[in-house]
């Protein structure tokens, strides 16, 4: 029988290369995300490409209610979700906590936490349905390390590393699996929407610089998820080669 995943945060980086690689492994997907037009379009084109089946749906994850209605509204033949992967993130600024602006400290705090929250609790009760079930929550190094002026993004990811150990204990009778999965630097929209738009300062972040990239982080979720029955990954910390720890990025020497 096919597997259904949901993905938040589909619309680009991580979460669009994860949806790309599970519809070529087979799976039928629900997509989540503010921007709509975004997953129209891939939805199109992956429905084209893999023969798979596609609901998307426009959901601001900070939004409990957006999140319920969404969930509920998710069509009968798509419910019986097997993989959820809670990957809609972001960070928002980089400054010391002296100089942090408050609505940005809001911002990651809702969607990195709550809204991660919001769809795990309304997803629980499909998942707990299957024979076999899978969350994958994405952390980062920033959930097991700090980085100057990385604050409030580092305890965002250190509150999904305590939720995902928090959700393996209380649905490992079901059984469901929980894995965290929590990447160092990958070049995706991230540092462009860290910095407000600021193209010229995103690009410099990995200028001389071998970042992952997103489907390096989708190859390691399609392998999680097909380990055997018996088998859990219970996290992996995927870390580019030049980037040894948390905030510490070498760079070529030009
Ligand atoms: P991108 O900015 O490329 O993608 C972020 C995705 O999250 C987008 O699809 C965006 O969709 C979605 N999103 C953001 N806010 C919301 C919201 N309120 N409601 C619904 N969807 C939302 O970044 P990445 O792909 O890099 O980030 C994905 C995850 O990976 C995040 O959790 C991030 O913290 C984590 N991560 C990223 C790393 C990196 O270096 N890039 C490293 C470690 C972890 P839309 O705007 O359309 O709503
Ligand atoms: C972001 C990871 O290393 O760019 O989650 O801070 S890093």
């Amino acid at each position: 029988m096919k597997r259904i995943a949901l993905i938040t945060g589909a619309s680009a980086g991580i979460g669009k290369a994860s949806a790309e690689k599970l519809a070529q492994e087979g799976y039928d997907l629900i997509l989540f995300a503010r921007r709509l037009e975004k997953l129209e379009i891939l939805a199109e084109s992956l429905k084209e490409q893999y023969r798979m089946n596609c609901h998307i749906a426009k959901v601001d994850v900070r939004d409990k209610n957006s999140v319920s209605k969404a969930v509920n509204d998710i069509p009968e033949s798509f419910k019986n979700i097997n993989v959820l992967i809670n990957n809609a993130g972001l960070a928002a600024g980089l400054s010391s906590i002296e100089d942090g602006q408050l609505e940005n400290w809001d911002t990651m705090l809702d969607t990195n936490v709550k809204g991660l929250l919001y769809v795990s609790k309304a997803c629980i009760p499909l998942l707990k349905n299957q024979d076999y079930a899978h969350i994958i929550n994405i952390g980062s190094i920033a959930a097991k390390d700090i980085y100057m002026n990385g604050n409030v993004y580092c305890a965002s990811k250190h509150a999904v590393d305590a939720l995902t150990q928090s959700m393996r204990l209380e649905l490992s009778e079901y059984p469901i699996k929980v894995t965290g999965i929590h990447p160092g630097a990958v070049e995706t929209e991230f540092s462009e929407v860290r910095f407000n738009g600021d193209k010229a300062r995103a690009k410099a972040v990995y200028e001389g610089f071998d970042n992952l990239v997103a489907s390096d982080i989708a190859d390691a979720i399609a392998w999680v998820i097909s380990r055997p029955q018996h088998v859990n990954i219970n996290d992996l910390v995927i870390m580019p080669t030049a980037q040894p720890k948390a905030g510490v990025l070498h760079k070529r020497l030009q």
